[in-house]
């Protein structure tokens, strides 16, 4: 008998809502997570100016409507350390600490068929057995720090912004430079910029950013909203990013010009990325109405960056907007009128070495007290592929992944019995609103494993036909966008050497959901239980 009906490895929103679910579902969980804390990416990502894109009324569980109701974010957009206490808050009235196990690096999980049994194996040699292996691990957890010759020589210290001091780091009258102008870049750069003696930003590709128009929650509106929170969930389920977007529901292509640019600029001073984006229908299908869009922003820039060549620098033209993640910021563009910030053009001449005292680029050398890189994430499959995880006849995920991470429903991979990844590869995951993405897994999965218990089957697992069908359609969906014409970690460009493959579903929140409940309701369809 197995130690355990269900491992999860990993306890940010996925793990803590899994060792909830499958607890409450009458089974025995543990969730292994390699973090002194709960938390997952709101653990580890606490640069100063770390905060969701996503408002915090979206960005929360909804499977309670008690917890809905008695927690208060205090801003719009949440900032990490009020994530992190809502999390800590979850699990003390949930009572789930007991099924976490802290600082605990899960290494390897085996299957054994004669058994039906998973081995999961942790850093510090322990081995526990489950019937079920639950990744949780995260879409953005193994993070990358890129190869520059001689940068263990650098004199100052260096930071990865996912791997930041938890007891800050103190850039006061520094030379700092900063590498990574993406969601993460934009959002540290400005407070290392109030502190720093010069911020020196290392741009390779310019992003677009939207502002926030962050805010206090007002505690009347508040009140107003979650007199009907449960129907905006319902909305929330049925959309497209799993957030309710009032879009006008026209393409751009189609309206007069100015009342285009009226809309777009209603949009833009109220703030947020999903509202401006969702605007209108086509922006992220015809390139036609994307251009009128990135052009819209590109005018921003020019009108906020004082200095015409380094707004010229600013402008971002390599891909769609929207194609990438669109990043937000309140400052970021402001910042870079201060004249203790300059903008270096990597591109042009890259970073070509790391000395003691700072940074080569192919055309000069910046003196630099400290180094910090924003510089993104093994996205998607980085952190399942660094365990070593064994499936039937002892094939490997990470092989079995080798010309690009896959599984049927963005849930499991075939070839590895009772086996499920929460928002895993071929899933709305990081192009949704992720805590509402991981709870429809979750409870999917649940529901799955109790299929599986009731009929008293030992396994369930994806077959191949499944998942092949699986994601030739996610990528049938995502050639039909602007999105593939990005260099993104969408589709694993930004890690040297990784198979190019779209791997998140763009088919939208609703559609998925109804798809993974027709093939629930048809008996797990795509599945084979023994
Ligand atoms: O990472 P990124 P991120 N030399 O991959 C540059 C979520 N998130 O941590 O574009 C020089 O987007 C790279 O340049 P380029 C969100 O989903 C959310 O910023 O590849 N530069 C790019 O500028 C987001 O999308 C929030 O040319 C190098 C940057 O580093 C995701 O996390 C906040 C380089 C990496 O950008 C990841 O964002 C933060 C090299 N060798 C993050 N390698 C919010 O909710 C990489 N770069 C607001």
């Amino acid at each position: 008998m197995a130690d355990l009906d269900v491992a999860v490895v990993g306890a940010g929103f996925a793990g803590i809502y899994a060792v909830h679910a499958f607890r409450s579902a009458g089974l025995t969980v543990r969730a292994f997570e390699a973090g002194g804390g709960i938390g997952g990416t709101w653990f580890w990502n606490c640069y100063p100016g770390a905060r969701c894109d996503v408002e915090s009324k979206d960005y929360s569980y909804s499977f309670s409507p008690e917890l809905e109701q008695d927690w208060s974010w205090s801003e719009r957009y949440p900032a990490q350390p009020e994530v992190l206490r809502y999390l800590n808050h979850v699990a003390d009235r949930f009572g789930l600490w007991p099924d976490i196990q802290l600082s605990t690096r899960v290494t390897a999980a085996t299957w054994d068929p004669g058994s039906s049994h998973w081995t999961v194996t942790t850093g510090d040699g322990q081995r526990r057995t489950a019937r079920f292996l639950i990744s949780a691990v995260g879409c953005l957890s193994a993070y990358q720090v890129p190869s520059l010759p001689g940068l263990e020589t650098f004199a100052g210290p260096w930071y990865h912004t996912s791997r930041w001091p938890r007891d800050g780091a103190d850039f006061t009258g520094l030379r700092v430079g900063l590498i990574g102008t993406g969601s993460t870049g934009i959002q540290v750069a400005p407070e290392i910029a109030a502190v720093a003696e010069h911020l020196y930003v290392f741009q390779r590709t310019a992003n677009f950013a939207v502002p926030n128009r962050n805010r206090a929650v007002d505690p009347d509106w508040e009140r107003a909203f979650k007199a009907d929170y449960r129907t905006y969930r319902k909305q929330a389920q049925e959309s497209f990013l799993g957030v309710p977007i009032p879009g006008t529901g026209r393409p751009a292509l189609t309206e007069p010009a100015e009342d285009v640019q009226r809309t777009l600029m209603a949009r833009w001073q109220a703030g947020g990325g999903m509202p401006f984006l969702g605007a209108y229908t086509d922006v992220l299908v015809d390139r036609a109405a994307n251009d009128i869009v990135a052009e819209f922003m590109r005018d921003r820039i020019r009108e906020t960056v004082a200095d015409p060549a380094v707004a010229g620098l600013l402008l971002p033209r390599a891909y769609p907007v929207g194609a990438k993640r669109l990043c937000q910021s309140d400052d970021y563009f402001a910042m870079f009128n201060r004249p203790t910030v300059t903008l270096v053009d990597i591109r042009s001449a890259p970073v070509s070495s790391v000395a003691p005292s700072g940074l080569r680029t192919a055309d000069a050398f910046y003196e630099l007290d400290a180094l910090v890189f924003a510089t993104g994430f093994d996205a998607i499959s980085g952190a399942l592929r660094q365990i070593d995880v064994r499936g039937t006849g002892g094939v490997s995920l990470a092989g079995e992944w080798a010309a690009g991470p896959r599984s049927y429903l963005g849930v499991a991979p075939a070839g590895f019995p009772n086996m499920f990844i929460v928002t895993g590869p071929g899933s709305p995951s990081v192009l949704s609103n992720m805590v509402l993405s991981i709870e429809q897994h979750v409870e999917w999965i649940r529901d799955c494993v109790l299929h599986a218990d009731a009929r008293g089957h030992a396994t369930v697992e994806a077959t191949p036909s499944a998942e092949d069908a699986w994601m030739a359609h996610v990528t049938e969906v995502a050639y039909s966008t602007l999105f593939p014409l990005a260099d993104s970690w969408y589709t694993g460009a930004n890690i040297p050497g990784k198979p190019r493959v779209f791997t998140p579903y763009l088919g939208g929140v609703g559609p998925y959901r109804a798809r993974c409940d027709a093939v629930a309701a048809a008996g797990y369809e795509g599945f084979v239980f023994s």
